[in-house]
């Protein structure tokens, strides 16, 4: 073989299928990631940001959480201490309104809708988020103090503020750059 025939090769078996946003075009590479954690510093999944045309998209891959749906969010510190996690700090919330999609005062700029997790205790999905997360190739994730990504132990009923009820912190991530 052709110098070029082993690398397409390679490549060809090192790429696995690219996540797909929900119009069904393959995200590009993230221009952020978070690696999640739990309460005992153990590796549970990934969360990554990609730019698209429409705007911004957040992949959510995790595994050994409990299943049925769990409170997501960004929040607005980049620090994962557990094992709860009150480090993170509140929600993302530069414009000062209330917590949950559903709620008339709100939502906060980290609010997203539940991380349904499967009977088998993982989940991989893909949300859309707001393309200010990401302005000018930056945005809010990396304001001072940078962002994480929390996971909560329980449903997000999108209007109690300030956290929507979730409970317990079970996972966490510090948003970083690239992948
Ligand atoms: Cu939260």
């Amino acid at each position: 073989m052709r110098r070029w025939q082993v690398l397409a090769a390679a490549l060809s078996i090192a790429c696995r299928p690219a996540a797909r946003g929900p119009e069904g075009v393959p995200l590009p590479p993230p221009a952020a990631s978070a690696t999640l954690m739990d309460s005992t510093g153990a590796r549970v999944g990934v969360a990554t940001f990609s730019v698209v045309d429409s705007g911004v998209r957040l992949g959510v891959s995790v595994s050994g959480l409990t299943p049925g749906p769990h409170g997501i969010h960004i929040h607005e510190q980049g620090a994962c201490t557990g094992p709860d996690f009150g480090s993170a700090g509140g929600h993302l919330n530069p414009a000062g309104r209330q917590h949950g999609l559903e709620n008339p005062a709100g939502p906060h700029a980290g609010d997203l809708p539940n991380l349904l997790v499967d009977a088998d205790g993982s989940a991989d999905t893909i949300f859309a988020v707001s393309p200010d997360l990401l302005a000018g190739g930056e945005g809010l994730l990396f304001h001072v103090g940078g962002t994480a990504v929390v996971v909560h132990a329980g449903r997000d009923d999108q209007h109690t503020d300030p956290s929507g009820g979730s409970g317990a912190r079970v996972a966490c991530g510090v948003v970083e750059r690239g992948t």
